[in-house]
């Protein structure tokens, strides 16, 4: 493991004149910032693995394992080019657990430190950390711009400025035209801005997606310390062969597996879901572009120029659905984070205060969906769009679970969660708990869009028609309950005018029975 060598380079350091100090954070690791352009003996980089980061909420132990490879994996590639580091490791005896108590003493050890740069913090609560903490340092700082992202922290509140929801739609277009992304002039490519509706193909039995690009880098050691420092996590490490990228090297490798053999079939399937099949034609590369290996903007080109040179192979609305992921939702809901924190965070508009079934944390239930994508989360750290939105949120939201609880469990269990992109995903997107600043109205289904997006309830003990009795699948109860529940908030949104539509149908015995379904669900729901 990297950190031998770091440790033995920090004798060195200390024998040197260090004139500024400058932070990275875990999710900083940007070799193409200017910060690194030439290297600098009088430039100290900082890097820490500190027990604050680490215990903001219980980690996926693949989440820890990932931020802390590639960190010590930035570390060494920073050394190899001739810049000046202390890493300071989580088993480090100085380590203090604490960015400004560690600043603190480095500061110290180096008394010809004048000033101290960090990179704007993606996170409000480590910003406002920052912003607080130092100024009690007394000495010069300056907060430079991560140089990661393609609009400024509070562009998206700008642009929609006095509206009180705000549409993802405007938003693209006008990303499309600002990084003239695939732009024929000043007209969209093909037409058409948005080729959503040829994004939500089922996926046929004989459609095989190729096998997942997997590294092998042997963490066990991490663990160990990880251990031995009684660093809690849950879920699957698979230490021995980690298969996530943990450099940029490899991000780069992850993102040219995605455009030759998967950007293909990405729009068409961009929807779908097959139990054990986990990332289908999906690029898994969250991970590389939340840590800052990769920048959004070379992974847009790169998918447009791979469209452009094979456009008899790859269908425009392939590469249109997986850009709009990145320049459009990626950007936008990071947007949103900014314009509405910290009141975002405890914003919770249907006013729901249920639990979250310890099955969560377990995968064991008889659902077959539920149990395929939380198991699945349990052992890769990673989940799909549509299995975090309509299947695991789907039923949070459906149960009626406080959007704290979901909040963590979503921050906790996948790789790439960070809270700004994470929290607007689901507080916003997912559980409506906004109110509709994201999303026109919630994501909801019933039994119905599950079994037509995949292959899930063939297998299960549940049947995806039956409304009532012991064998009838619980998404179609609580789904109408929902719209029973919620009548006052959602009867009057244009977008469900079709559910109410349907209730109003219903005779009132049948909402009766409902209602009762949906009851004995809530009451039985750690067996169902
Ligand atoms: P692909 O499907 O291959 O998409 C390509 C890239 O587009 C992704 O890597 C991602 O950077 C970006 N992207 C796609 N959808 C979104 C989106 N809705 N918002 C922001 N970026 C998007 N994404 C995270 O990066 N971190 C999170 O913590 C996170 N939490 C989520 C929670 C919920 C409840 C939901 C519904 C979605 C969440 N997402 C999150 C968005 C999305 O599910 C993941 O970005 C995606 O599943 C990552 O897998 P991938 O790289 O294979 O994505
Ligand atoms: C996710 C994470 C973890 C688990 N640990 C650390 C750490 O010890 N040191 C660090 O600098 N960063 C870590 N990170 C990533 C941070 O949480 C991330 O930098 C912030 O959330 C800022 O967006
Ligand atoms: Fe999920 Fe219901 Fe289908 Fe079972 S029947 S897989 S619980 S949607």
């Amino acid at each position: 493991m990297p950190i031998k060598s770091l440790a033995t380079h920090l004798k060195a350091v200390f024998m040197s004149d260090f004139k500024e100090l400058r932070l990275i954070l875990g999710d900083q690791l940007n070799r193409q910032h200017s910060w690194f352009a030439t290297p600098n003996s009088s430039v100290l980089f900082c890097m820490m693995e500190v027990r604050s980061e680490t215990a903001y909420v219980l980690h996926h132990k693949q989440k820890i394992l990932g931020f802390f490879a590639a960190m010590r994996a930035f570390a060494e590639e920073l050394l190899s080019l001739g810049h000046q580091v202390r890493y300071v490791a989580i088993s480090d005896e100085k380590n203090t657990h604490d960015f400004i108590q560690n600043i603190a003493l480095i500061l110290k050890e180096n008394t010809d430190i004048q000033s101290i740069r960090i990179q704007e913090p993606d996170e409000y609560r480590l910003n406002d950390y920052f912003h607080q903490q130092l100024p009690t340092l007394a000495i010069p700082f300056q907060i430079d711009s991560s140089e990661h992202f393609l609009t400024h922290r509070m562009e998206v509140a700008e642009l929609f400025s006095g509206k009180k929801s705000f549409l993802m739609e405007r938003f693209y277009q006008h990303m499309r035209k600002k990084w003239n992304v695939l732009m024929d002039a000043d007209q969209p490519m093909g037409g058409k801005w948005n080729f959503d509706a040829s994004n939500r193909k089922k996926l046929p039995k004989e459609v095989q997606a190729p096998p997942a690009l997997l590294f092998q880098h042997d963490l066990t050691a991490l663990e160990q310390e990880l251990e031995n420092q009684g660093i809690p996590s849950f879920g699957n490490g698979h230490a021995q062969s980690f298969y996530w990228p943990i450099n940029r090297q490899e991000s780069l490798q992850l993102l040219n597996y995605f455009c030759e053999w998967l950007l293909p079939h990405f729009g068409d399937y961009q929807d779908a879901m097959r139990p054990n099949d986990w990332s289908l034609f999906h690029s898994r590369l969250s991970f590389a572009l939340n840590t800052k290996m990769l920048h959004p903007l070379e992974v847009i080109q790169k998918a447009e120029d791979t469209w452009r040179k094979q456009q008899s192979a790859i269908a425009l609305h392939q590469v249109e659905g997986f850009i709009r992921q990145i320049l459009g939702w990626r950007e936008y809901v990071r947007g949103i984070y900014w314009a509405k924190m910290p009141e975002y965070a405890s914003m919770n508009a249907l006013e729901l205060h249920g639990r979250l079934p310890s099955w969560y944390w377990t995968g064991k239930t008889q659902m077959a969906c539920l149990r395929d994508s939380i198991a699945q989360s349990l052992d890769k750290a990673y989940a799909h769009h549509i299995q975090r939105l309509m299947v695991t949120g789907n039923f949070a939201l459906l149960l009626g679970v406080h959007p704290d609880a979901v909040d963590a469990w979503y921050l906790g269990i996948y790789i790439d969660a960070i809270e700004w992109v994470e929290m607007p995903n689901t507080r916003g997107m997912s559980q409506f708990a906004d109110g509709g600043i994201m999303a026109t109205k919630p994501y909801v289904s019933s039994a119905n869009y599950l079994q037509k997006m995949s292959s899930y309830c063939a297998n299960c003990v549940y049947d995806p028609k039956l409304r009532y009795g012991p064998k009838a699948c619980p998404f179609n109860s609580l789904y109408w309950d929902f719209f029973l529940q919620h009548q006052d908030k959602l009867r009057s949104n244009p977008r469900i005018g079709m559910a109410y539509r349907n209730l109003d149908k219903m005779s009132d015995a049948e909402k009766e029975s409902i209602i009762q379904q949906a009851a004995w669900v809530r009451e039985h729901i750690e067996e169902i």
